[in-house]
């Protein structure tokens, strides 16, 4: 709002001139939805711990995470109203892309709610069937694919990371192709929800790696001196990263160490969404499994180890899977793990910058 009501104030007051730069308004988005998080969080955790939404915590997970049992955990709902009102305040509401974003974080946070309510608050222990939440995400990310497909402006070619002249055009199977970007990263970002503040971490250094992404293929004299695909309108999308990164950042200040809060399947299946979408829109699609590294690893660690495990009748590769609690099995303390793994993610999003010139 704060856009479309001050920047056409311009004329009369020159200063307002800079609303129009998507520069300062992903700065104070990022403040915003920060701020958003760091104030209300506290009065959030009082509250779920009045409704007595704690975590239930399986029996069969590491002996280390049984005093996180009754941990103030749906924080998730926090993050969204976050990143959608600080868009609301900043971003071009008149931009298509901004809206596809806001539908897939309402959407997935949909069905993570839905998840949390029946596992946290019906006591159902299983929540959602993990069909019926598949089924659900990948219903919404067809809806997406069909959204961003019927966009005459939109693109259908996939880019590959080093190869300039490799974009194959999928026409209408980039529908699908674009549903298992958006839920393959939610659910590997769920997965990696496993420690205190190990998933925020990464989700936060990716949204900053796709703020650049998002403002230099929505840059038409960059994208061309890059050589990368440009965006009719994408640019825009870097506020949207922007909140996310804000309100993980502010999040991050009660889910770090020994966390006062978890996110929830309400927080960690948007997150992974709104990345996944991020990057379609921005034509960064392959370019994720790098950026996302980490969240890859984590799924491919539960892929292996189910895999093995039924192939071998009950033999594990890991001590266990997700990989964050093979290393806890090891005898690593929780903190170690968490800052390795968000070094290395910080590893991996230079890397993928890096490829923006390695073409
Ligand atoms: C998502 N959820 C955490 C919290 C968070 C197929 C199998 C790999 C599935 C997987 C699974 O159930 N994943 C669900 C991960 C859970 O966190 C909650 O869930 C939300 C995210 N969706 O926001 O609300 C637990 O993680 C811990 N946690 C923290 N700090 C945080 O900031 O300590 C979370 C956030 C919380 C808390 O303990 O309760 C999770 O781990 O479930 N299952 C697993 O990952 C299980 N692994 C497993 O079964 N491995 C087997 C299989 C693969 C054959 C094996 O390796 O032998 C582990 N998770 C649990 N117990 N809870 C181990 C068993």
């Amino acid at each position: 709002m704060i856009y479309h009501f001050l920047y056409p104030l311009h004329t009369e007051i020159s200063a307002f001139n800079v609303f129009r730069y998507i520069t300062f308004r992903t700065i104070y988005v990022s403040l915003t939805a920060f701020l958003i998080c760091f104030l209300f969080g506290p009065w959030v955790i009082r509250k779920l711990s009045s409704l007595q939404i704690g975590q239930f915590i399986r029996k069969e997970g590491p002996e280390s995470h049984f005093d996180k049992a009754g941990t103030p955990t749906m924080g998730g709902i926090l993050i969204i109203f976050s990143i959608l009102l600080s868009t609301l305040l900043w971003a071009d509401l008149a931009n298509h892309y901004i809206w596809i974003a806001i539908f897939v974080a309402v959407g997935y946070s949909a069905i993570g709610f839905t998840d949390d309510f029946l596992m946290q608050i019906k006591k159902q222990s299983k929540g959602l069937s993990a069909r019926n939440k598949f089924l659900l995400q990948y219903f919404l990310g067809l809806l997406t694919g069909t959204l961003l497909y019927s966009n005459p402006d939109f693109s259908t070619i996939v880019t590959i990371p080093f190869f300039k002249d490799l974009s194959p055009d999928l026409g209408i199977l980039y529908i699908p192709f674009a549903a298992f970007v958006i839920v393959g990263t939610s659910n590997a970002v769920n997965l990696t929800d496993g420690l205190d503040g190990l998933a925020a971490g990464p989700v936060l250094i990716a949204s900053v790696t796709y703020m650049i992404f998002a403002y230099v293929s929505g840059h038409a004299r960059i994208a061309e001196y890059l050589q990368i695909t440009y965006v009719t309108g994408g640019g825009e999308i870097t506020i949207f990263c922007g909140a996310l990164a804000g309100a993980t950042l502010g999040f991050l200040w009660f889910n770090t160490y020994p966390a006062q809060i978890f996110m929830g399947d309400v927080g960690s299946l948007p997150m992974g969404a709104i990345l996944g979408t991020v990057a379609v829109i921005t034509k960064q699609e392959i370019l994720l499994m790098i950026v996302g590294g980490l969240f890859v690893i984590e799924a491919l660690s539960v892929i292996f180890q189910v895999g093995y495990f039924k192939m071998t009748s009950g033999r594990r590769i890991f001590k266990m899977a997700p990989l964050h609690h093979h290393f806890e099995l090891k005898g690593w303390p929780e903190p170690k793990v968490i800052v390795r793994f968000w070094i290395i993610s910080i590893a991996l999003a230079l890397i993928s910058m890096s490829t923006l010139k390695l073409r």
